[in-house]
């Protein structure tokens, strides 16, 4: 096959992929997911994966290895569906790329250019997992992790430290980067409130002992900073508590920022367990007051959305994880997840159907036997309907 022969075949796969439609899968009444992913490392661009000059690559082989796309912040922008996507080299390095969809289910196309980020401080390591949050201050606001080798332990290759990077736009290509939050502790998956409370900028944070082990950090935290051009935690409250022999016995994060409805704000949020095979990552949800975001009115048991089927295998296996989301006007909700640290999927649904789930499914009453008093309730009132 010549070289233009093969590019040629190339950019038709390339299109196909990218033009694919996707439909939606019949769920539980509370979701549908849809049957492809709306991103995987194929999306890319073949300019940042080939070098496309026969002269200088006659075989047209790949030269920079590109091997997932997941971890996506989202927004809509003018009418379209936006993604941040966390794309991830073969060399391990997470990098911002954005992402376009008319319909927020497929047809999603990579911008020319991933993200140049700029740097503060220590350059970092590796960056990942931004969320989006258009501020009612004005700015589109991108926070991230930043993560740096822990020069505390220089003979330990695995020893890093993670903190949380601040960026912000008004157009979603120019970024200008502010100060990392300053903390005591390491930080991950900080997400900042689209309001302000109390006058000040609000943060959900995610105290952790480690890089890796949230160890005494209890759950997902909030903090109140005068200024997010240079945020400092002080007083960080926990707002959704980890807790023995649940989905988040290990760990929890927010995932995007909350959705405010007439009911509270809606909040979508991950849980880590421990099991044979390894970690187990699955999203949840919960709500919290309007008059006061850090009073949780509602936390349905277990988990609102689990790996399935393919989602299972990846990089990082068992592992759905999601920092971002999308309520269309009409009540329509795009919740972008992404499986096993490698692609990005989307499910959809509605405000009021996630507010009826949130409303209206048991909490976790903490032990076996309450667990089956819940289900004999719901059997008793089925056998009456009869
Ligand atoms: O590998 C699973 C996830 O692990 C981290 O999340 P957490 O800090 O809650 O453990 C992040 O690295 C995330 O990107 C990743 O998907």
């Amino acid at each position: 096959m010549t070289f233009e022969d093969r590019l040629a075949g190339l950019r038709a796969a390339h299109e196909d992929l990218l033009t694919r439609s996707n439909r939606p899968i019949e769920g539980n009444g509370v979701y549908e997911r849809y049957e492809n992913p709306v991103l995987t490392a194929e999306h890319a661009p073949l300019e940042w994966r080939y070098d496309l000059d026969k002269a200088t690559n006659p075989y047209l082989m790949e030269r920079f290895g590109i091997h997932a796309a997941f971890n996506a912040g989202a927004m809509k922008w003018n009418g379209r569906y936006l993604v941040v996507a966390r794309v991830e080299g073969a060399d391990r390095k997470s990098f911002f790329a954005v992402a376009e969809s008319p319909n927020g289910v497929d047809n999603f196309r990579f911008r020319p250019r991933p993200i140049t980020m700029p740097e503060f401080g220590e350059a970092a390591t590796n960056v990942y997992d931004m969320r989006l949050t258009a501020h009612e201050d004005g700015w589109i606001y991108g926070i991230f992790c930043v993560e740096r080798k822990d020069h505390e332990h220089p003979e330990d290759l695995s020893a890093a430290t993670a903190a949380a990077g601040v960026a912000r736009t008004h157009d979603l290509v120019d970024w200008e980067r502010l100060p990392d939050i300053e903390s005591a502790s390491q930080q991950r998956n900080v997400v900042l409130h689209p309001e302000f409370v109390d006058g000040k900028y609000a943060l959900y944070t995610r105290p952790q002992d480690g890089f890796i082990d949230a160890g005494s950090g209890g759950g997902i935290g909030w903090a109140l900073v005068d200024s997010m051009e240079k945020a400092v935690v002080t007083d960080e409250k926990i707002v959704y508590r980890r807790a023995y022999h649940t989905i988040l016995e290990c760990k929890n994060g927010e995932g995007p920022h909350p959705i405010k409805t007439p009911q509270g704000w809606l909040h979508l949020a991950h849980g880590v367990r421990g099991c044979a095979s390894g970690l187990r990552y699955v999203l949840y949800l919960y709500m919290t007051a309007l008059d006061d975001p850090t009073r949780v009115i509602a936390a349905p048991a277990g988990f609102f959305m689990a790996p399935e089927g393919g989602e299972y295998i990846g990089d990082v296996m068992n592992v759905l994880f999601s920092n971002g989301w999308i309520a269309d006007p009409d009540g329509k909700v795009f919740i972008y997840y992404a499986s096993s640290d490698t692609r990005l999927h989307v499910a959809t649904s509605t405000v009021d159907r996630l507010v009826d789930y949130c409303l209206h499914t048991a909490p976790d009453g903490g032990r076996t036997g309450l667990s089956v008093e819940t289900l004999n309730r719901l059997i008793d009132k089925n056998l009456n309907l009869r």
